[in-house]
């Protein structure tokens, strides 16, 4: 299916540079928002991908504070590992630029004055929440409280986090600052409103225009037109942002939600700038009109769930008021990824960070790409588990994709010197295939064009599937010693599908197509000659094979699980509290303790007794007995020749028939398991501790 539009203008959400990317930002925006531009210019779309970071608002402000560091260099610092991470797994932008970019300031104030000079805002002096302690308004991330539509304590004062609905700070019941952790009180201050509520009945026409968006989308947009778009302060007051263009203004900044989706619109115009200087015979500065003004252009905005008002609504409504844009024509955002059955969290590190996966499996960007468009949060949260991740690698893209390359590859280099053999005969089973290779591109590209990417890579997949089917129900292998003939057709017709999966697989695995390209020597093929059987002309000689996916061993899926359970176990422990201080207690006190080091000599269990083991000590004064209930934690076998603390001058006391001379120190962990105390290397029993 070609679509009509002229050309395509494809963004991808504006991250916060507030820390690094994870797996769920990948599943959820940037890896379709990649495949679809991928495909869109394999099939000769004129088409600009842009993507960047947001570099204002509370998120960052938060994160500076945190870090006891200036906004700027919160920013600046993530900027670079976020891009970093997004050129390393192969997200294909044409331009990743940053909202705290000089041009960026000067395209928002231009904006706002454009809709002030208008009369589109209102002028409101309202009261909002001010923490005098900290002696500044509080912004709406900065007061936390209970949501009142479900109840969740930790709701923002903008957004639940748990039911999605969007809030303002006073419907929280009992809100809190973050700041000071008080109650915040309400302060008058004037703000730049634009009146949603009287754009109401335009806002639905174009929502109801759009009756193809996803469900997910849709259902989030009508929850909001139902409740009443209610007017939405512009500005802020808050000093880290655009400042507003407007006199008396200051301690307000421009709210990020206005001036973060005009970044696409500015990093557009940097992109042309761009290429201007670079090629000016071709590209003109102010081409960028075309790409968010001339109708025959399809805007399309890639997001998570979390961003779905702000870009159905709100910026679309920007867009209306200002008048010579043209507003998105879908916003295919996609649900959360989950990570083995817990919501994904940055604070508490439950996250697998990209930088941190190409440190442990390098140059494996595709295997990651395949399983997280495979298992894509399309219509629900989908969830990420390792087992899965290995399976997928293993059973399909090493078993099917890879397996019948590898086949293909290497049955034509035997046999015919790599050089592919002509078809000739085609029987039955040939016609059935080559209808599925010229069936496939079409199938995959509706697909696409209907952003489910995950039946899309499924009808790749099924390709491949039908390729390594047909070699294993032919066996060429053994076909070659009585009909070499019939060989060349099968090892022709397996050649023309790996040229077709090298095209077919590009969106998705684009790493991938190219080791395919090198080992069938050709260059990147284009969308449109996909489906075709004669894209490897007979004669044609085919490059060295490659591996393209080893297969993952257990032991390494399992040390991830393994690190995953530490980072859960860190959590559960910091959740815990301390136990809480002794009184205060005299020198005197302490000397009475006499702590030694000793060593266990022999450790046995006390019969019919869970936690008690018997141990001998060699305390360096005598070798004695002592009851410890440590048997739930250790093994009395393994504890042999440890040294320990001991206080070595307790009363002795009859415990279980044993009479126990002392006792050992043990740490007590937060998860109530028992430790050892070493002394750091090998010390002579008997050694006081003091
Ligand atoms: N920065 C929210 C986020 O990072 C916001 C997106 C802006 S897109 C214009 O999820
Ligand atoms: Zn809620």
């Amino acid at each position: 299916m070609i679509e009509k539009p002229k050309r395509y203008t494809v963004t991808a959400a504006l991250i916060y540079a507030n820390g690094p990317i994870h797996i769920g930002h990948l599943a959820g925006c940037y890896l379709p928002a990649d495949i679809y531009v991928r495909y869109l210019r394999s099939a000769g779309k004129d088409v600009i991908f842009i993507s960047g970071t947001d570099e204002h608002g509370v998120p960052i402000t938060l994160k500076a504070k945190n870090e006891g560091i200036a906004p700027q260099q919160v920013v600046d610092k993530y900027y670079a590992l976020i891009k970093k991470s997004f050129e390393e797994f192969g997200i294909s932008f044409d331009i990743y630029s940053r909202t705290t970019d000089p041009m960026h300031h000067a395209e928002s104030k231009e904006w706002f004055k454009k809709l002030y000079d208008k009369k589109i805002f209102s002028e409101e002096i309202t009261e909002q929440y001010y923490d005098e302690k900290a002696g500044q308004f509080l912004a709406d991330r900065y007061i936390i409280g209970t949501c009142p539509n479900c109840g969740f304590e930790n709701a923002y004062g903008d957004q639940c986090e748990r039911c999605g609905s969007t809030l303002s700070p006073t419907e929280l019941i009992n809100p809190k600052s973050t700041l000071s952790g008080e109650k915040p009180v309400l302060k008058k201050t004037k703000n730049w409103y634009l009146p949603l509520d009287k754009m109401q009945a335009d806002i639905e026409k174009y929502i109801s225009s759009h009756k193809e968006w996803k469900s997910n989308v849709a259902g989030q947009c009508q929850s909001w037109l139902k409740q009443g778009l209610q007017p939405r302060a512009m500005t802020r007051d808050l000093d880290w942002g655009v400042e507003v263009p407007l006199p008396e203004t200051d301690g307000k900044v421009l709210y990020v939600w206005f001036d973060a989706p005009i970044g696409y619109i500015t990093f557009t115009k940097q992109l042309f700038e761009k290429k201007a200087l670079l090629a000016p015979d071709t590209y003109k500065k102010d081409d960028w009109q075309k790409y968010w003004k001339d109708k025959d252009t399809k805007l399309v905005h890639f997001i998570g769930k979390d961003n779905i008002v702000f870009h159905c609504i709100i910026f679309p409504a920007m867009l209306m008021a200002e008048g010579s844009y043209i507003l998105p024509d879908n916003v295919p955002a996609n649900e959360f990824m989950n990570l083995e059955g817990q919501k994904i969290s940055t604070s508490r590190n439950w996250a697998i960070w990209l930088h941190e996966y190409l440190q442990e499996f390098p140059g494996m960007q595709d295997v990651l790409r395949y399983t997280l468009c495979a298992n894509a949060p399309e219509t629900k949260d989908s969830d990420f588990t390792w087992k899965d991740f290995q399976l997928r690698n293993n059973s399909e893209l090493a078993d099917i994709f890879g397996n019948f390359v590898n086949r293909v590859m290497v049955l034509t280099h035997k046999n015919f010197a790599g050089k592919v053999p002509a078809a000739s005969e085609l029987t039955e089973t040939d016609h059935q295939l080559i209808k599925l290779i010229s069936d496939t591109p079409r199938n995959t590209a509706t697909l696409i064009e209907q952003f489910k990417f995950r039946d899309a890579l499924a009808s790749v997949m099924d390709l491949a599937r039908a390729g390594n089917k047909y070699l294993a129900d032919t066996e060429p292998w053994k076909l070659i010693k009585t009909n070499p003939e019939r060989v060349k057709t099968i090892l022709n017709l397996s050649a023309q599908i790996v040229a077709n999966l090298g095209i077919l697989c590009e969106p998705f695995m684009p790493f991938t197509a190219a080791k395919l390209n090198n080992m069938l020597n050709i260059k990147p093929l284009s969308w449109n000659s996909a489906g075709s059987t004669g894209l490897l002309p007979a004669g044609h000689q085919l490059g060295s094979s490659e591996i393209l996916f080893a297969q993952i061993e257990n032991t390494t899926i399992e040390n991830q699980i393994k690190k995953l359970e530490q980072v859960r176990k860190m959590h559960e422990l910091a959740q815990k509290q301390v136990t809480p201080l002794k009184p205060e207690i005299q020198f005197e006190d302490f000397t009475k303790l006499d702590i030694r080091i000793g060593t266990i000599i022999q450790a046995e269990r006390i019969p019919k007794t869970k936690k008690l083991l018997k141990l001998l000590i060699d305390t360096g004064l005598d070798k004695r007995t002592i009851v410890s209930g440590i048997g739930e934690h250790y093994e009395p076998e393994k504890i042999i020749g440890k040294q320990i603390c001991l206080l070595a001058n307790l009363a002795a006391r009859e415990i279980k028939g044993v009479a126990s001379q002392g006792m050992i120190l043990m740490a007590e962990d937060k998860d109530g398991s028992l430790k050892f105390i070493l002394p750091e290397s090998l010390t002579a029993n008997g050694s006081v501790i003091a």
